[in-house]
């Protein structure tokens, strides 16, 4: 008889840290030695117990990953079941053997299993990490990134073909004495520990040790990046949300192997970032939110974690200063900056576009240059986002003049600039990226600036903005871009969906959560998935893995994991999620409250 599984663990708890969900480093490690539950040598012998048995099949297929991966080579006589005695093996590289840590704490609480991570060799019988040393591969000319156009096909056959992948590539070997991840990174070895997690049984998100036979489906799976940015924004400026909060969703970021937390720092409600040289920017801008709550700031330490827990997982930060518009906040700090060089009232609503820093006044670039000199000090990732969204009230030429001298000042921090898509007729900057929001396939402006050499992001408001809401009866979101089901943030194709837009200038994708109506955790998870998966498939997988009823079954497993990891998601009726999904004590549905009318910003 195979083990009888224990419980399901309560839901809906902060999960512990060594579960590496609530955004604090642990204390203290389950299933250390002299640091064991009882419950752990429970779950140890009864999965001793079940490996003397008539070993069952593994509950999950290898091409069950989500994104999905370039190639799956399945070998069901090769299934590995993981003994409680294995190590973690790793290449003797420092960053390689950060990410064995990590993988070792995914895999500890659920397993009760010590896993030792050793940096010398020994026999192949557990879990191996092995960084290939050999050069990343190096993007084309003109900022290609698609690597579906311009890398030799994988050759599943060679031992371990590393040089095939890109910078962020892995290939994941299961046969019955081990797994072994190989990749010319850290990152790609990270992105091999993420499938390698979904390969397991679901129980391996739980908490606390369960008693399971922890089987890896044989095979072998080799996988890269169709694009270099895959990102998600969060907006802590309309409602804040403290560093842990952040921390968790970086978590939900590396998990489907986005690489980007893009910060939308400032805007009318609210500053969020401490600037030294322009303090009231935090103390006084960043007091309050929409709907009058207290508001917050990150000061540089609570940023730094932010940066250092997201680098860790191999995710860059994107901040963000929203400019020359969206700056109420900074105007009740710095009335000086302001046209009429008078203090707004504090504005807790949700309306756009009234607000500008004076594009006349010297005093402003000064401003400009003094906080973003000191956020991009503040952050070791290449980009900084400048905004440019809805600035209603500034003339078309005060604005073109505004962004031409904010792209200088971003280019004079070393960093490349990145911004809405309305700064796209504004001169070109070496290097700049837009991040196109619109909701037409048709965007001549932008493809002018393309033309002029600027990259895009993807973020399609109606396909990739987490705020909209799933349906007519979603509790929060907006819907001015219309409805968001997980079918439709799905059905685009990032390669093709601009006109007059080659592949090639397409850098990546991302999705934004704005957060007027957002107010907790949960009600960021709840948007955030399920969606999140299938704007992370678009971004990651080949477009010809691209397969609604394949990803919606894949996806489906996925709500097990969240409800025993104690993650919020919206169990859409489009997924057919499993019968058993344990029953999470919200129903997975933030509670109903009065919240900020949505009725809606203008269509772009
Ligand atoms: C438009 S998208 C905005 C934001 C709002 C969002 C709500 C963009 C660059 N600007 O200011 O929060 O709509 O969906």
């Amino acid at each position: 008889m195979p083990p009888t599984p224990p419980p399901t663990p309560a839901t809906g708890q902060e999960p512990p840290d060594s579960l590496g969900l609530s955004g604090q480093e642990p204390p203290a490690r389950l299933g250390l030695p002299g640091h064991e539950p009882a419950a752990a040598d429970l779950a140890r012998a009864a999965s001793l117990a079940a490996g003397d048995l008539l070993a069952p099949a593994a509950p999950v297929r290898l091409g069950d990953v989500v994104p999905a991966p370039e190639l799956v080579t399945p070998d069901p006589s090769a299934d590995f079941t993981l003994p409680a005695d294995a190590a973690i093996r790793v290449s003797p590289d420092p960053a390689a053997r950060d990410v064995a840590e990590q993988l070792a704490d995914l895999l500890r609480p659920a397993t009760g299993y010590p896993l030792p991570v050793a940096d010398t060799p020994g026999p192949a019988d557990g879990l191996t990490l092995t960084l290939g040393g050999v050069a990343a591969e190096v993007a084309p000319p003109g900022g290609g990134t698609d690597r579906g156009d311009v890398t030799a096909p994988i050759d599943v056959a060679a031992p371990v073909n590393v040089t095939a992948l890109s910078a962020e590539g892995y290939r994941l070997d299961v046969h019955p004495d081990g797994v072994r991840i190989s990749a010319a990174t850290a990152a790609g070895l990270l992105h091999g520990v993420q499938t390698l997690r979904q390969l397991l049984p679901a129980a391996i998100e739980s908490p606390t040790p369960v008693a399971e036979r922890w089987v890896v489906p044989g095979g072998v799976i080799v996988d890269r990046p169709r694009y270099a940015y895959r990102g998600a924004m969060l907006d802590v400026a309309r409602h804040f949300f403290a560093v842990p909060d952040v921390l968790r969703v970086v978590d939900h970021l590396a998990r489907y192997k986005l690489n980007h937390l893009h910060l939308h720092l400032s805007d009318d409600q609210g500053w969020r970032i401490a600037v030294d040289s322009w303090p009231r920017l935090a103390t006084v801008g960043g007091a309050t939110q929409v709907g009058g709550g207290p508001g917050g700031y990150y000061t540089a330490a609570d940023y730094r974690r932010i940066v250092a827990y997201a680098a860790r997982r191999h995710v860059t930060v994107v901040p963000e200063i929203d400019l020359p518009g969206h700056t109420n906040a900074a105007l009740t700090a710095y009335p000086e900056l302001a046209p009429d060089k008078v203090a707004p009232p504090p504005y807790t609503g949700t309306d756009v576009g009234f607000s500008y820093v004076d594009p006349a006044d010297e005093r402003t670039y000064a401003f400009v240059t003094d906080v973003l000199g000191e956020v991009a000090a503040l952050t070791p990732g290449p980009y900084l986002h400048i905004g440019g969204d809805e600035a209603f009230k500034v003339g078309a030429d005060a604005y073109a003049g505004f962004v031409r001298r904010a792209q200088e000042i971003v280019a004079g921090t070393g960093k490349t600039v990145v911004g809405w898509h309305q700064i796209a007729p504004a001169e070109h900057a070496e290097g700049r990226i837009l991040q196109w929001w619109g909701t037409k396939a048709d965007d001549p402006v932008v493809a002018d600036a393309v033309r002029r050499g600027a990259r895009l992001i993807l973020s399609p408001a109606n396909h990739a903005y987490l705020d909209m809401k799933y349906a007519p009866d979603t509790p929060i979101g907006h819907n001015w871009a219309g409805l968001i089901d997980v079918a439709r943030a799905y059905d685009w194709d990032p390669g093709a969906h601009l006109a007059d837009v080659p592949a090639e200038a397409v850098l990546g994708v991302e999705a934004p959560l704005w957060t007027e109506s957002v107010t907790s955790l949960a009600d960021i998870e709840f948007l955030l998935l399920p969606r999140l998966p299938a704007v992370a498939e678009l971004a990651w997988s080949p477009r010809t893995a691209h397969d609604w009823p394949a990803f919606r079954d894949r996806l489906a497993a996925h709500g097990p994991r969240w409800t025993t990891a104690g993650i919020t998601f919206h169990p859409s009726p489009d997924i057919p999620w499993p019968a058993t999904l344990p029953e999470h004590p919200t129903g997975g549905i933030p509670t109903q409250r009065p919240h900020p009318d949505t009725a809606d910003t203008p269509t772009p």
